[in-house]
């Protein structure tokens, strides 16, 4: 199966960069990253499968977080997930693309990065946010993801992985040939 690897120095520190096709839930980065809806109670796609896999105390926490803006993020424990956190972001579904979609987008990047660091967590791993149910444009919401989650990593502090998980083979080389494109390290 298709992978990207690689080991570059962003912001003068090395960094691990993987996208791959696989599940991840069965993630074992601190965090991975829930593309959630604005109630956090839980949902379809990657949301269903983080909710199945972490157990029913996950739905328990969450009903104490009070929701997530769109653009926003959370953090809960990842109970019997492989991941010890699991942070929620809400994506923007998408309207056509004149309401703040795009800007939207990257404040889920933007923030969950942000959430990591200040938790001081080495690794992450990111879903395609937006681009199920939601719709996104995926080559558009590929660039977002790996503009901004790239920016993040050489501004963070502690994060040293990010692991792109993606579930079908079109998304997996989507990701990869972006990531191709920023050239040897
Ligand atoms: N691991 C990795 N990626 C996955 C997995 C998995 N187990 N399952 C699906 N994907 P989506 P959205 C991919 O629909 O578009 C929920 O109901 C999927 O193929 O999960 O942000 C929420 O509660 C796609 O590429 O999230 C919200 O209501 C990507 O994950 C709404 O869906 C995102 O697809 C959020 O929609």
């Amino acid at each position: 199966m298709a992978e990207y690897t690689s080991n570059r120095v962003i912001g003068n520190r090395e960094v691990f960069i993987r996208a791959h096709q696989g599940d991840i839930t069965h993630t074992d980065t601190h965090a991975i990253v829930n593309a959630a809806n604005e109630s956090l109670l839980g949902g379809g796609g990657v949301d269903g499968a983080i909710h199945r896999a972490a157990g029913p105390e996950l739905l328990e926490y969450c009903r104490g977080l009070n929701g997530c803006p769109t653009g926003q993020a959370k953090i809960t424990p990842g109970f019997k997930l492989k991941a010890k956190w699991v942070i929620h972001t809400v994506g923007p579904i998408w309207k056509g693309g004149n309401n703040r979609e795009h800007e939207l987008l990257a404040s889920c990047y933007e923030n969950s990065m942000k959430l990591a660091d200040t938790q001081s967590l080495e690794s992450i791993a990111f879903p395609a946010i937006s681009c199920g149910i939601y719709k996104f444009p995926k080559t558009e919401a590929v660039d977002i993801a790996i503009n901004v989650s790239l920016n993040m990593l050489g501004n963070s502090d502690s994060i040293r992985r990010i692991d792109y998980v993606l579930f079908d083979e079109e998304m997996t080389d989507l990701y990869i040939e972006k990531l191709s494109l920023l050239g040897d390290p």
